[in-house]
């Protein structure tokens, strides 16, 4: 039985092609009308994959079909949701995947014992509003109930407002919560955003563990004024420290393993007059390590050495944590699954560890988890530039249909 690659390449284009920028990359924060545009084309497609389609109050898309045991479900799946001017293929990729794994099985008409589902799970990126992997958090009911309320974007706008008007239900996102007994296992196909799988020529990698994430925001207040008039010794001014600790940030990260990542991706000076002394500078830090001990290591020296410097220039800061999820192991079985799936179907895989933070993180912590990497050109990622080919994507999703079609026949 085999996927069908051209409809796969197809639909991955077709989506691509949606929401682009112009400058080139893909513009489709969470909750937006984009998102909206995209998630309602996917449920178009799941429709005509003969999928029993439900939408849960935080917005996440779930497509069923039965097995002749009701329960426990495999799931596959992944989300759509984009980082500014982001790539095509990230997310997408996987749901697509999914969707083909799915449809595939309907036209074969294979009955499986287990249920199979897709899932599509909304703002996993947190780049909109912050804290990633949000669907499949309430999903497994992390996500407290104050979320909606309490989380802003970039232009002040509330998560509730944004999901009102998505048409999810921000006031009942409890309701999200699925027991962790209706999972059998969660499979998530995904680019590799790296380039150890095109350095190793491997169009596929077997997940072993995914790196943990903490991110911050930081906010560094001072004195705003005029910078024509203002002397420099007369000054509190929180954009020269925010650079200080910026330039630290990195050094942090690079004393601290080789493995350690940390990324300054967001800023912003207010009032932002180019004549005005900032008021204040807000700026996220993202962190990263597959060894929780450095993550911790990184952070303690990052937060000290914000407020050791605002202290010395008089200066107030807030630093709030918007993530914080801990490096995760896949299941074991399923990855001797995948490699062993892979041997019979030919593919040349490699097994290796994921420096993004993925969906299937969050779900590790109720179900056997696992994923599978497809190469990406020149290990591009979160940019225009990213890549997957369409023989790598199919090798991708036909072991995805394999294991998801072993797993769930008894
Ligand atoms: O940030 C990440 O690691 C992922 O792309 N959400
Ligand atoms: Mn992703
Ligand atoms: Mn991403």
């Amino acid at each position: 039985m085999k996927i069908n690659g051209e409809r796969l390449w197809d639909l991955i284009t077709e989506l691509g092609e949606k929401n682009r920028s112009h400058n080139g990359g893909i513009n489709r924060p969470a909750f937006s009308q984009a998102d909206r545009e995209a998630i309602d084309t996917v449920i178009k497609w799941m429709k005509e994959a003969n999928l029993n389609i439900r939408v849960d109050a935080m917005g996440n898309v779930f497509g069923r079909r039965e097995g002749t045991q009701k329960s426990p479900v495999v799931l596959t799946g992944s989300h759509i949701d984009a980082v500014p001017n982001g790539g095509m293929f990230d997310g997408v990729a996987g749901v697509i995947s999914s969707l083909e794994v799915m449809q595939t099985l309907d036209e074969n008409n294979i009955k499986t014992t287990l249920p199979v589902e897709m899932v599509v799970f909304v703002n996993e990126e947190g780049s909109r509003f912050p804290g990633g992997t949000m669907g499949s958090r309430a999903v497994i009911g992390e996500l407290s109930e104050d979320v909606p309320y309490e989380t802003l974007d970039d232009h002040g706008e509330t998560l509730y407002s944004a999901m009102i008007k998505y048409g999810a239900k921000p006031d009942n996102i409890l309701e999200a919560k699925r027991s962790p007994h209706e999972f059998h296992s969660f499979i998530e196909l995904h680019i590799e955003q790296g380039k150890v799988l095109e350095n190793l020529a491997k169009p596929i990698g077997v997940v072993t563990s995914i790196s943990g994430t903490r991110r911050l925001h930081v906010k560094i207040s001072g004195k705003s004024g005029h910078a024509g008039v203002t002397p420099m010794d007369a000054r509190h001014d929180p954009m020269v420290a925010a650079a200080i600790v910026i330039k630290e940030i990195e050094k942090i990260a690079t004393e601290t393993s080789p493995l350690t990542r940390s990324t300054v991706g967001y800023i912003k000076a207010l009032p932002g007059g180019v004549n005005v002394i900032p008021s204040a500078v807000e700026f996220s830090v993202d962190i990263r390590d597959t060894d929780q001990e450095n993550i911790e290591k990184a952070t303690d020296r990052i937060k000290h050495n914000i407020k050791s410097n605002c202290k010395q220039r008089k200066l107030e800061c807030e630093i709030t944590e918007t993530q914080n999820s801990e490096p995760t192991l896949m299941s074991v079985d399923i990855r001797e699954k995948l490699k062993g799936f892979a041997q019979e179907l030919k593919i040349p895989t490699t097994e290796l560890t994921s420096g993004a933070g993925h969906d299937a993180a969050v779900m590790a912590t109720v179900c056997p988890s696992g994923m599978i990497f497809v190469r990406s050109k020149d290990g591009l990622s979160h940019c225009p530039e990213e890549y997957s080919s369409k023989e790598d994507l199919e090798l991708g999703a036909q072991l995805l249909l394999t294991v998801v079609k072993n797993t769930a026949t008894l």
